[in-house]
Order: structure tokens, then sequence, then C-alpha cells
């Protein structure tokens, strides 16, 4: 046909869309990818340049980001695949369905697991490396909620007995049993990572993989190709530590990271965006963040329907539809699917007629679909340069049926009756029969079958089981003592904080040769504050890619380095992050056989307040090092008020088991804690981590007295006798950290008074509350043998006159060993909320200062009968205090 010139601007568009098509149909048939994207961007940008404003789109079409061209087939047999997927399914709902019915609310999941399987299972069998002999395995965190299917592949390994899946979530029951979710501490040999509380497992995976990098950069480890995978699920995206750190596994190009995210598009309660698509949504998040993304969206069967849409219908069809509905879509037949979503279009429904409803109610998504998740996990570990996000769309409970696949209620459904099993049974082909069926039994093909001999081969070929937790490590054994004697001499006026004391310590420790390397500083944007801005300079700052700049202050002393085989992890404004790396340092020992010893300061009031629940998962990681709680106190750090000023940290720490808290007041109890610390957790690999409060108020730090130690790691000790021995009156004051100053000023001052006081240094609380409960225990249980003494009855049972202490802190500290007390404790402490002021103003308001202390001190003796109240009154004048003033726990 002879060519028309163009009649209209309509006809001439089509004629130049026409024509820039072919011409871009050339390059891209020459095969070169990178030369189509660099065209692209040519013309981009030249339109931009002539004020052609291009719309931001943050998101892809709703289909698969892997063409089907671009795929390689699963390498290995898909239908014996299929059938150990099938076998672990049924034994993680057995596992969950008998432990409901032995006790009625136990509990467990389902349907999460249900809906990964496939996610699992084609890791499982093509990609999670185990450690094998060179301990270079892939780190991996299970979505905490998946378990069930976790342990039931563990059971066809033959690495858990079958009376231990008996005994899910019956821990105690003989023999023990499996703990609900990923927990180190209940399963050492089996669990590496805790995951259950949502969001914390991406953020440490984060941190974990830049942990791999910075051991790596450092020379600690030799480079290796492992990997850290996270499982979350989409509705754990809206917890902020999911999310939050994502930037910086892009910014530090961590493309050996992998996250899976099964977008079952439910949650507990019901869909995540019922009126939106929350995968969509995920997407234009991790690209924003510079992330690589690919949706699985659609399994193989829709791949023929896709290849028919020419004119992308069907695909624009797909990404209308919001997720309450494709929820809908799920629990309804063919038949709805055909009306509803196909049947928007005449063309639409073209595309379906060749397929029944019964077709059309099989077809599979992609996170169903072994080959489909294969090739995004494939794409995934082979990117370079970027971290990649998975995000995979399945069906929660899917494989339930009638008993919860899709629905609202599925995330609680722990029971299925006989019909549910046998449903179940038939759907996924388990060799068992309808007698046994009820039972819901637990089912293990034989050693030879074809399946296991299959499983065992992939796990061979991938370097062994996981999960699975071992310490290699050896233990440290140079002698650290030396590096710590300075400190014990103190003696000179020179006034110093506890701070600078301890930088002073960090800095020994990182220039020694033998140890030097294992240290890691972890500070979330507060060295200024804490004066540790020297060891910039001394050790640098932790970057992979160097310092690609001059810095601002590079002709000073102290400039700000940024290096390669930088040591400190300086982590921005992220207490979270700071802590996310702190567990992965403080678990090297168990991950890498490495035995970093972390120190992680923090402004101590954004510690245990901010991120106590990733502490609490760092101590279930069995994790060790120091956490340091730095311009701690209530009344010790000035100005700063009552977001600033911590007086409970303790409190939350004395929760975490094995956390061992210190609020040490001089160098040499400092000196004592590290170093016994270090013996502790380095020498003798024992799972406890320590946190320790810090002041920044100066003094003069004394000698140790002799024979001090022990009391210093046991709690308490005696630093200072009463010197006036004669009077009748007698007291025992207990003091800590920057109060203990004030303590000592009381004993001075009690003497005007007649009073003999002794002082003694707590340096915690919580150790003697342990040892206090520990005794009384073993006192219960042996009533036949010679009791054990609580530490804190040894030191005062002989020590005469009233007892009153102050603290810092909450006075629930001293209260608390109370019970161990010849006479009750008057606990004098800092509740109530802070105050912008001085020092000196904020103990008079929290009544802890020495005019205080003897005041408590005398008005205890006159409860006791030993002076007149007027003695009481005269002081309260003498000390010019108003009776009247507000209650510094109330107001
Ligand atoms: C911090 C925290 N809050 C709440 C819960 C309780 N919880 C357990 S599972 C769950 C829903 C999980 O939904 P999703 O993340 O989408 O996972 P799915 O089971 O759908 O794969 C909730 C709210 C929790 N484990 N952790
Ligand atoms: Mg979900």
């Amino acid at each position: 046909m002879k060519k028309m010139a163009p009649r209209d601007t309509s006809e001439l568009e089509a004629l130049e869309q026409r024509e820039w098509r072919e011409s871009l149909e050339y390059v891209i048939q020459q095969g070169d990818r990178g030369r189509v994207q660099r065209l692209l961007a040519t013309m981009r940008h030249h339109a931009r340049m002539a004020g052609v404003a291009l719309p931001f789109t943050a998101v892809t079409a709703y289909v698969n980001t892997i063409r089907v061209e671009d795929e390689t087939p699963l390498p290995g047999s898909q239908e014996v695949e299929r059938r150990i997927k099938s076998l672990v399914r049924w034994n993680a709902m057995a596992m969950v369905v008998r432990a409901n019915r032995l006790s009625d609310g136990i509990g467990g999941h389902i349907s999460t697991y249900a809906s990964a399987a496939t996610l699992y299972e084609v890791a499982f069998n093509h990609f999670f490396k185990g450690k094998g002999k060179d301990g270079d395995g892939d780190q991996i965190y299970f979505q905490g909620h998946a378990s069930p299917g976790i342990y039931a592949r563990a059971y066809l390994e033959g690495r858990l007995p079958v009376e231990k899946l008996h005994n899910f979530r019956h821990e105690l029951a003989q023999g023990g049993g499996l703990s609900s979710y990923p927990h180190p501490w209940l399963m050492p040999d089996f669990w590496e990572f805790p995951t259950v509380s949502m969001g914390l497992g991406p953020i440490m995976a984060i941190y974990q993989a830049r942990f791999n990098r910075y051991l790596e950069d450092r020379g600690l480890k030799k480079r290796s190709n492992s990997r850290v995978w996270a499982f979350l699920g989409d509705g754990e995206t809206d917890e902020p530590e999911a999310l939050g750190a994502i930037s910086l596994a892009s910014r530090e190009r961590l493309d050996n990271l992998t996250f899976v995210i099964n977008c079952n598009l439910q949650r507990l309660d019901g869909p995540v965006r019922g009126n939106g698509q929350i995968i969509q949504e995920l997407e234009a998040i991790f690209r924003g963040a510079g992330w690589h993304v690919i949706k699985v969206l659609w399994g193989s069967d829709w791949d023929p329907l896709l290849a028919k849409d020419k004119d992308g219908l069907l695909a624009k069809r797909m990404g209308e539809v919001v997720d309450g509905q494709y929820q809908k879509y799920a629990v309804e037949d063919g038949a709805y699917l055909r009306e509803h979503f196909f049947g928007t279009d005449p063309r639409l429904l073209d595309m379906v007629k060749h397929l029944s409803d019964e077709q059309l109610k099989k077809l599979r998504l992609g996170g169903h679909d072994p080959v489909k998740v294969y090739n995004g996990y494939k794409a995934a570990v082979e990117h370079e340069g970027q971290p990649t996000v998975i995000l995979a769309r399945t069906i929660k409970g899917y494989g339930l049926g009638e008993a919860g696949e899709g629905k609202n209620i599925t995330h609680q459904q722990k029971k299925m009756n006989e019909s549910d099993l046998r449903t179940f049974r038939t759907r996924f082909g388990i060799p068992i029969s309808d007698e046994e069926i009820a039972d819901a039994p637990f089912y293990r093909p034989p050693e030879d079958s074809t399946e296991l001999q299959y499983l065992r081969e992939k796990r061979k070929a991938l370097n062994g089981y996981v999960p699975s937790r071992s310490v290699r490590v050896e233990p440290l054994k140079v002698p650290i003592e030396p590096l710590f004697e300075e400190f014990y001499a103190g003696g000179d006026d020179r006034k110093a904080s506890t701070t600078m004391v301890f930088v002073r310590m960090l800095s020994k420790l990182l220039r020694d040769k033998e140890i030097g390397d294992l240290i890691v500083p972890i500070v979330p944007d507060e060295a200024r504050t804490f004066g540790m801005e020297s060891l910039f300079r001394a050790v640098g700052i932790y970057s992979h890619v160097g310092q690609k700049y001059d810095p601002v202050d590079m002709d000073t002393l102290l400039f700000y380095k940024e290096a390669k085989d930088g040591q400190i992890l300086e982590e921005g404004i992220t207490e979270a992050g700071s802590m996310s790396s702190f567990i992965a340092a403080g678990t090297a020992y168990a991950t890498h056989g490495v035995n970093t010893i972390p120190f992680f300061i923090f402004y101590s009031m954004f510690g245990f307040q901010r991120v106590a629940d990733l502490i609490w998962a760092g101590a279930d990681s069995r994790v060790r090092g120091f956490v340091l709680g730095a311009t701690a106190g209530r009344t010790t750090l000035a100005g700063e008020g009552l977001q600033h000023q911590d007086g409970q940290s303790h409190v939350y720490s004395l929760a975490t088991p094995n956390c061992i808290s210190y609020d040490p007041a001089f160098a040499f109890e400092l000196a004592v804690i590290i170093q016994d610390g270090i013996r502790r957790m380095y020498r003798d690999q024992e799972s406890v981590f320590y946190y320790l409060t810090l002041m920044n108020e100066q003094y003069a730090m004394p000698a140790m007295p002799e024979g001090s130690r022990d009391g210093i790691l046991k709690g308490m000790y005696r630093l200072r006798p009463a010197s006036n021995g004669k009077p009748k009156l007698k007291a025992q004051l207990l003091g800590s950290g920057a109060i203990l100053n004030e303590v000592l000023a009381a004993q001075k001052l009690l003497e005007k008074y007649d009073v003999a006081a002794d002082v003694w240094s707590v340096t915690s609380y919580q150790e003697l509350y342990r040892d206090g409960h520990a005794c009384d225990r073993w006192n219960m249980l042996h009533p036949g043998e010679t009791p054990r003494i609580p530490y804190v009855e040894q030191c005062l049972k002989d020590a005469p006159g009233v007892i009153v202490a102050a603290t810092d802190y909450l006075k629930v500290l001293p209260d608390s060993i109370d019970r161990w007390m010849p006479r009750h404790v008057r606990s004098l402490g800092t509740d109530g909320f802070g105050r912008s002021e001085d020092r000196k103003h904020l103990r008079e308001f929290f009544e802890v200062d020495a005019r205080f202390v003897a005041l408590g001190t005398l008005a205890e003796l006159a409860q006791e009968g030993k002076i007149d109240r007027k003695v009481v009154a005269q002081a309260i004048k003498d000390f010019g205090i108003d009776p009247e003033k507000l209650n510094p726990a109330k107001s």
C-alpha cells in the first residue's frame, strides 16, 4: 500500500511511535541491554534538558520482574522436591495440630509456613549454604512463625527425633521439646538468630551482612561467598525496624544480602493492605532506597496468558486489583475469578475461554512455583553491587482449604478436623491411610527412599544442614591483666569521669598487639560527647569504600578519618542499628569463629529504654560484649532534663537474665569489672554480656582498697570504714556510681551528729539480688545441708547500726536486697521525671545529696529509738531543707 502523508496529529504520533519502537527494537535485537539502557538514558536526559518533565514512577507493572525467556530450569527433580515439600508441609501442620490436641491453647502456627513452603524448600535444596568445615555458611533469619516447617524439615533430615516433634511447645517435657520460635538461648545447637519479635530479624540481618564485610575488610576473616538471608512477613514490614535500615544496605552495596518477603497479603487480623497493594508499596520503598527488587508474582501457569497479552490488558488488570480483592479471589472458585477478575473486559474473558473453572482456580501464584522462586533467588545471588529483595506472592494457609486457606482467621488456625486432614493428605499425596488420619501422625519415609536420599544429597552439596549453630572459636588465651594495672593505682588528685577512664581503657585495649584487632567500638553519633574523638584518627572509622574526600579537619590532629580497615563502627543516629551491629559482633564467636569484643557505648537514656527488645534478642542470641550507658544517672547528667537523665536503665537491665550490670564509681572498679568480663566471656566462653553505666562527673579517682576485688565483682565492698569509732550511734551507708561521693560526704556530716558510719560501694544491686535469691532457692531445696549465706548477708550481718542506701537510679534497686539485710534499708533514689538543672540542684530535688543521706540516717536512727526526733528536726534546719518541698517521685 502506498504510504500516505499523515492527516492529523494523532496519526502523526502513531507513526512516530511506530518508528521509534522499530528503532528501539533494532537495538534490542542486537542483544546488548546495556546499550538499550544507555540509549534511553540519553533520551531521557535530552528530554529533561528541553524542559519535558517525565513523571516519576517508583514501581514497575504488576508482573514478574524476570521474563520467561530469561528463566533457567530448576536443576534437579521438581517432582521429588514437590514430594519432599509435601512431607514437610504435612509434618509441620501435624506438629501444631497434635500439640493443640494434647494441650488446648498451646498455640503454634500452620498458615505462615503453609504459604512459605516453596520459598524455603527451593532455598534448602539449592541455595542455603551450610557451614561445612570452613565455617563459611550462610546466615539465615527464618521467619519466626514458620518454625514448624523448619523443624519438620530437620525431622526428615534425621536431625530431630520424632519425640522432639511430639513435644513442640513442650520444652519442659521429659527429653526436651522444641521451642515455639527461633531461640538460640533455648536451642543453642540449632537456631542461630532470634526473629520472632517482628522487625528485629530484618534489621539484624542488614547489620550482620555489613559486619561480615567489616570482618573481611579488616582481615579478621577471609573473603567468602556466604550470604545473609532474611525471611519476612509482608505484615512485618510495618514495623519501623524492618525497613528503617534498608538504605544502609544499599549505601554499603551489600550484595551479600537477600530479603525474601512472603507477600501473602495477610497479617494476623486481616489483609495487610486491603485497599492497596503491599507488593507495589514495598517495591517503591525498596527501589527508592536503591535495592534490586525482584517480583515473583505469577506462576508458570500464567505465562501463556501473559504471552498473549500483547497490548498489556491483562497486566493492567493485574495492577488495578487491590489486595483485599485478591484475597477474595483466593477463597472463591474459578467461576468467581472468571466473572470478577477477567470479566471486566471481553478481551480478557477471551484469553481464558479455553480454561475450565477448575483450571482457573488452580492457576498458581509465583511464590508457590519452584521454577519462579528458583529464578528469583538465582538472580538475587548473581546480582552485584546491590542488596536484593524478593517480593513473592503467596496465599496464606496454602493447602488448608476450607480450614483456612486465604481466610482472615487463618493465622490463628491451630486445629484441623478429620475431614480437613483427609483433604490435606490427599491434596499433597501423603501416604497415610484413612484409618490413621484422624491422629494426624507424623510421617517420615524410609531412609533409603528417593526423597530422603535426594534431600541428603542436596544438603551435602551445599555444605551441610541449616539451621545449625556451633561454637568453634578458640578461647582467648592472652593475659589481659597487665592492661588494667595502671587503673588500680589512682591516688593523684587529677579529676576524671568514669567515661574518660573508660575511653583510656578502650584506647589501651585497641593498641594492644594481641587483642587490639578484636575490639569493635560501636557508637551512634555520640563519640564527641563521650570524648572518644581521639580514636577517629587512632584507629579509623570503618567504611567499605575508604575515604573519598578530604575531611574538613584534615589539618588537625584528630581528624575524621574513614578507612576501609577502620575499626570504629560509627553508626550515625541509630541505637537500633548500633545494637544490631553489637549483636553481629558479639555473636561472631559462633557465627564466624572470631572472638570480636564489641564495646557499644550509647547515651544511657537511649539504650535500654529505646532498644530493649533488641537487647533482649541479643541476650537470646547469646551475645557477648560490653554495652555502656554513658552520661548516665538521673542527677549526674546536668541540664539535659526529663528525656535525657537516666534513672531507670539498671532496672530494665535487671530483667535480662544473662546481662550483668554494674554502676561503678571509680576507675579501679571499672578496670576490675571489664577485665573480669573479658575473662568470663572470651577466656571462659560464658554466654553473658555486660551493661555498665558511665558518668560524666569528674572527681578524683582513689586507689583500689586492698582486698576489694572480689566484692567489686560480687556487688559490694566496704570502701571506707568509719574513722570516728567511739560514738554509740552506728550506721552502714551504701552508695553507688556518682552518688557514692555524696555518701562519702554524708559520712563526714554524720560525724557531727556523733554517728559512726561505714561506707560501702555497691557496684551491682542486680548481682546482689540474683545471688540472694539463688541462695534462698538452694536452701529451700536442700533443707538438710548447711544453708548458703547470701553475699549481702555476709557483708552486713555483723555491721552495726541503721542501713541507708543512695543511688542515682530507682529506689527499687536497694529495696530489692532488703530481704537479706539484718535491718530494713532506707532507700534514697531518683524515682520521678528528670529536670533541666545542675547537679547540685538535681541531687537536692531528688533527695540524694549528702544532706539527705545524713538526714535519712538520722531519721532511721530516730525510728529505731536511738535518738530523739528533735535531732532530726534540728538536722532539717541545719541542712536548710524545706520539709514542704515537692515530692520528686510524683512531680
Ligand atoms: C513485634 C511483634 N508484634 C506482634 C507480634 C505478633 N504477631 C505474630 S505473627 C503476626 C502477623 C504476621 O503477619 P505477617 O508478617 O504478614 O506474616 P505471615 O504470617 O502472614 O507470613 C503478629 C502480629 C510479634 N510477633 N512481634
Ligand atoms: Mg503476611
